[in-house]
């Protein structure tokens, strides 16, 4: 944090008087305190030996100013060091300055450089600068006019035939502009209740003491308030600086939007409503609405013809009829491994038997089927994946990674849709070998079972909460605490009752009793960090929120649940409220994989979050858990680094396109589904804990940010219904 500052203020001393005003850009250094990366390497510098310089340089933990790792440079001869490679310079840069911190031990020169580069890439000019003699940390800087030709700034460390050890951390280049950045005033694009303060969220490149101002404007662009921004602190690692604005009292309407002033900047917000329920009256039918076009094995008018009418072949070559559900993604693939469909299937429900009169007019008014019947149709399928013989789940119709991959096209073309042909997709994962989520559609379908009355759900959401082993059931026992809820709900039994019991006191024997994480859920008693899955965050609250509200809290739920707030509060102090996740022992923003491991980003945790929040707030009454709750929707329906609202159809800033075989249908060149929920904000992998998401439009953009799946829908529907 210091050495930002520092660096702007040196860098605003630039601006000198006469040139007209500059600015600072932000760092253009994507990994500035070298955290990225492990011993031998930092990701996004590159080692550089000209004619021939050779050398040692290391990254060791412990070592770093800031953070914890440093570059280490030793021994080299000749010219020896690391670089930034080029970076893009931006529009209007006038000058430039690169810096960093250095402590030498018994060693010559280190130098800092500024390359300048053509936009053909052609070296222009170089700059660099030196220090010899610093046993403390010492800013070494060196500034220099842009060449007009330059497009390109490149910056190097090194050193020339140097004998000792020298650390180098918090590096930082910013060019001065002429233009001044964006100011991003950042809301939630749907809107906010009335009855609860609108928070309106500041981003700025430039640090600004003192905060700053606002004005909120109706439609017609008429003042209707003003007030102060304060400081929400800022996110180092983003180089970003936050200010917040606590509007209260803004009258139902639509169209208002926010303009903010900081330090000399200034910007405005997209428009958002102030309406009761807004969140649950606009985007609750939208949400489930999305399932509609997803459908798989039946035509869904203006999307696809009848597809995959084939599915599947069983391993043994014959044929099964497992025809149905949705497309499990922005591909064509079903899966129960993961549990998406049958999440679906019970958020459907959940969220009809909540709001079911909002969806149904909502339904009606696109010409779509009603959630339930959505849900039912999912159900449907879930029943044809049961396995006669062990009352399990069938795990997936997939094609393979590989193949999936390949086949970019509109999907009534993916086979021949005549059954036992060699096309078939086959079914995957025999019922014996797995615990498929069998949890999951339990409850889906006793609750849809509730609902509908229809027996044959009943059925199988009785067989199937028996056809796994209680062992099997402790893998997610959330949700065998659901399914026993409506269970005892839909067939009146005590039975069921006494097993949901049991699994709710199984369930805090799980929360974290001391230490960092003290109030968490682990994946088992006695672990000491939470539980987290890549469509887990929570739902142990939820479930425990949802017992006590039908069975009285006779289990201590309620302080239970007072220590899961101020454990998720530590884990959201940031200015945007939203959960961090822990990954290896530490709490990040976005998850870090290997190189070349799957990996998409975070929507459906935030989300089962909040849906988390939400129940444990309708059991509390505790106005905290919804604040908190609030900020994981806000975050996906705009209120996050690139002011997206992801959710598509709603807001005024949806994902330019996404990564969706539907963009391959005439007509559908974005892959936008009505409703649709993507992946998320990610971070580059491997990289450092920054927000990436994919703004491409002339290809196919990553899944990782850019692709719709179900969870992110179904647990929507589970958090925003709830309220
Ligand atoms: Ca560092
Ligand atoms: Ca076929």
């Amino acid at each position: 944090m210091r050495s930002v500052l520092v660096s702007v203020l040196s860098l605003t001393v630039l601006a000198t008087p006469g040139r007209g005003d500059l600015w600072p850009s932000e760092n253009l250094i994507a990994n500035p305190g070298f955290e990225a990366g492990d011993a031998k390497r930092a990701t996004t510098w590159y080692v550089v030996g000209p004619g021939g310089g050779k050398g040692a340089c290391a990254f060791e933990n412990g070592a770093g100013r800031a953070g914890t790792r440093a570059l280490k440079l030793g021994t080299t001869t000749g010219d020896f060091g690391i670089r930034t490679g080029k970076r893009r310079l931006p529009p209007g840069s006038k000058r430039a300055s690169f810096e960093v911190q250095v402590k030498l031990i018994d060693s010559g020169p280190v130098y800092v450089c500024i390359n300048w580069y053509s936009r053909d890439a052609k070296l222009l000019t170089s700059r660099s600068e030196a220090v010899s003699e610093t046993c403390e940390w010492t800013r070494l800087a060196v500034t220099d006019d842009v060449p007009s030709a330059a497009k390109w700034i490149e910056c190097i460390i090194w050193a020339r035939d140097h004998s000792g050890v020298a650390f180098v951390d918090d590096a930082c280049a910013r060019a001065l502009t002429d233009k001044p950045p964006p100011l991003d005033v950042l809301c939630n694009q749907v809107g906010y209740d009335p009855s609860r303060p609108a928070e309106i969220l500041v981003q700025s490149t430039v640090p600004a003491s003192g905060g700053g101002t606002y004005r909120a404007v109706d439609a017609q662009g008429q003042e209707v308030c003003k007030g102060q921004l304060s400081s929400a602190g800022a996110i180092p690692v983003w180089d970003r600086h936050y200010f917040i604005g606590v509007i209260d009292g803004l009258k139902p309407g639509s169209g208002y939007r926010v303009e903010a002033k900081v330090g000399g900047l200034s910007g405005a917000s997209y428009p958002f409503s102030i309406a009761r329920d807004v969140l649950k009256r606009r985007t609750v039918g939208p949400a489930a609405e999305f399932y509609y076009y997803q459908r798989c094995g039946c035509e869904v008018p203006g999307w696809h013809k009848a597809c995959h009418m084939d599915d599947a072949r069983m391993p043994d070559g014959s044929h099964r009829d497992v025809t149905g559900a949705w497309h499990d993604a922005g591909d064509y693939n079903k899966y129960n491994s993961c549990g998406f469909a049958a999440l679906s299937v019970y958020a459907l429900a959940y969220a009809y038997e909540r709001a079911g009169k909002i969806m149904d007019e909502h339904a009606r008014s696109k010409g779509v089927p009603s959630a339930l019947n959505e849900a039912a149709w999912g159900a449907d399928w879930l029943l044809k994946m049961q396995d006669e013989e062990t009352g399990r789940l069938w795990a997936n119709v997939y094609r393979g990674r590989v193949m999936t991959a390949l086949y970019w096209a509109p999907p009534e073309y993916e086979t021949d849709n005549k059954p036992g042909t060699d096309d078939d997709r086959p079914l995957l994962g025999h019922p014996k070998a797995h615990n498929y989520r069998n949890q999951r559609a339990s409850a889906a379908l006793a609750l849809l079972g509730r609902l509908t009355k229809k027996q044959k759900y009943v059925q199988a959401a009785e067989r199937f909460y028996h056809a796994i082993t209680e062992k099997e059931r402790e893998g997610e026992m959330a949700f065998s605490l659901l399914a026993c809820l409506e269970l005892e709900k839909v067939l009146g039994s005590a039975k069921y009752g006494s097993l949901a019991r049991a699994h709710a006191q199984r369930l805090l024997e799980r929360q974290i009793p001391s230490g960092r994480y003290k109030g968490g859920f682990a994946r088992a008693p006695g672990g000491k960090t939470p539980h987290i899955g890549c469509t887990h965050l929570g739902s142990e609250v939820a479930a425990l929120s949802l017992y006590a509200l039908a069975h009285g809290d006779d289990l201590g739920i309620r302080e239970a649940l007072m220590g899961y707030l101020r454990f998720s509060q530590r884990l959201a102090d940031n200015p945007f409220k939203i959960s961090k996740l822990v990954q290896g022992g530490k709490p990040v923003f976005f998850l870090s994989v290997p190189w070349g491991t799957h990996h998409v980003a975070q929507n459906t945790m935030y989300l089962m979050q909040a849906w988390a929040l939400t129940c444990a707030w309708k059991l509390t009454k505790d106005d905290a858990f919804l604040a908190l709750a609030t900020r994981q929707i806000d975050w996906v329906l705009g209120r996050n680094p690139f002011g997206l609202c992801m959710m598509e159809g709603q807001g005024s800033f949806n994902p330019p396109r996404y990564h969706h075989r539907y963009l391959s249908i005439p007509g559908h060149r974005r892959g936008a589904v009505p409703g649709a929920v993507c992946n998320g904000i990610a971070r580059r992998q491997p990289g450092p804990d920054k927000p990436i998401f994919d703004m491409r439009t002339n290809t196919i953009p990553q899944f990782e940010t850019n692709e719709p799946w179900l969870p992110h829908n179904a647990t929507y529907l589970l958090a925003v219904s709830s309220r």
